[in-house]
């Protein structure tokens, strides 16, 4: 299934920004990343932020340009084209969480969806024997996974970047459900698939959810079912009663209402879904076959969640607070500019990354003249993969007012 990003038509990368924006962002051109800049980025010493605004006043936020005003928080549509956009502007350090009620949703409950109460999980494929599971049956194997962070492979400013939420889960490791048959020899991967019957077609997103992961992958991500998050039992929208967590990899691969694993054969088709995200998991054109897909992980990322304003004596002071996932960064300092061809310079407040599973907060004094800025982010590493940095997808507006 499924088209991410909203409204439907719209370039998540180019929305909102005109061709003239994005030259001068280096995006079109393709020349934001390896530029020299690197070594010329000032390093600055990291001042606290906090204490460059002790005995200020915060007189509010500054909206981002140009980007859609959406009603976070407030169910949208339903079935496939079900949203759910989570306000990130709001993330604060002791409330990196997000709440049940405001987790993201991508994909509503499908309206054909059967009772859950004796919901059936099936093993076939490349097996001795088909095995149906039940969920009691499985109870004994349950654990908590800890917080893992979620997002919507088209998460993009169309959507205010709120297809993303963190939360703390737990499930079955997915070895445990995959021991309960005997795979032949010649299996290679599973192909995991979720329920999807919804009887109202969608504009934007194609049926059936499924994507094959080998026994490798799974293992080293450290997949699991989830059935609860934040300690609830995993609400309908979310994929109750089982739905695969994917640790590292983008909302695509976390099938909801899963009801099949099989095993297959290394030479096994793509799923629809691993077609129709092709793109947005950055693979090389479409490939034909499951196993010649990268795995669909999300590369370390950054964006800017608010622009505060503030009023330190007599000065108007900015910070600039945002938020950074994905995967290990090794180290490597955050660097941040205001201009596409200004110089980068060192975040001033780092992100702390105890968990790599989830997000952090950086944040970043700045004192910038009236007029529009452009915010890019980027990381002191040119050795480190941050294909949706280069490509500018993170890049966020903001108008900043005259005196
Ligand atoms: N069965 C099923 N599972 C699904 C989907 C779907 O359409 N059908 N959408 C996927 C996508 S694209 C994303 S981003 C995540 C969203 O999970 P959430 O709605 O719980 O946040 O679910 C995934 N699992
Ligand atoms: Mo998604």
């Amino acid at each position: 299934m499924k088209r991410d990003h909203h409204p439907p038509r719209r370039d998540p990368r180019h929305a909102g920004w005109t061709r003239r924006d994005l030259l001068r962002a280096g995006l079109l051109a393709g020349a934001a990343w390896g530029s020299g800049l690197a070594g010329l980025a000032p390093a600055l010493a990291a001042a606290p932020v906090e204490a460059s605004l002790a005995g200020g006043r915060r007189l509010g936020l500054l909206p981002f340009q140009p980007e859609p005003d959406l009603p976070f928080g407030v169910p949208q549509g339903s079935g496939l084209d079900a949203r759910l956009y989570f306000d990130l502007s709001r993330l604060e350090p002791e409330k990196l969480i997000t709440p049940v009620e405001d987790f993201y949703v991508r994909t509503g409950v499908p309206d054909r969806l059967p009772s859950t109460a004796g919901w059936r999980l099936e093993l076939g494929g490349r097996v001795a024997k088909p095995v149906v599971l039940r969920l009691a049956d499985l109870e004994a194997e349950q654990r908590d996974f800890g917080v893992h962070l979620l997002e919507c492979a088209g998460n993009a400013s169309p959507a205010r970047f709120g297809l993303i939420s963190a939360g703390r889960w737990s499930g079955i490791p997915v070895e445990a459900v995959l021991d309960r048959a005997r795979r032949n020899s010649d299996a290679r991967a599973v192909r995991i698939t979720g329920f999807d019957g919804h009887s109202q077609p969608s504009t934007s997103s194609r049926l059936g959810c499924s994507w094959v992961f080998t026994f490798e992958q799974l293992e080293a991500c450290g997949a699991f079912f989830a059935t609860h998050l934040n300690d609830r039992r995993l609400t309908p929208v979310h994929g109750y009663p089982l739905r695969l967590m994917v640790p590292g990899w983008y909302g695509c691969c976390a099938v909801k209402w899963v009801d099949r694993v099989d095993f297959v054969r290394g030479d096994v088709d793509a799923t629809a879904q691993m077609r129709e995200f092709a793109g947005r998991t950055h693979q090389h054109g479409v490939p034909e076959k499951a196993l010649d897909y990268l795995p669909a992980t999300i590369d370390p990322a950054a964006v800017p969640i608010r622009v505060e304003v503030w009023q330190v004596g007599e000065r108007r002071r900015y910070r600039v607070v945002g938020v950074q996932w994905g995967g290990a960064t090794g180290g490597s300092r955050l660097e941040i500019r205001f201009r596409p061809d200004g110089p980068y310079t060192r975040v001033s407040t780092q992100p702390e990354r105890g968990d790599p599973d989830t997000w952090a907060l950086w944040s970043h004094l700045w004192d910038p003249s009236p007029g529009r800025h452009l915010i890019q982010l980027r990381f002191d590493d040119p050795g480190l993969q941050t294909r949706r940095l280069d490509m500018g997808l993170y890049l966020r507006g903001v108008d900043i007012p005259p005196g």
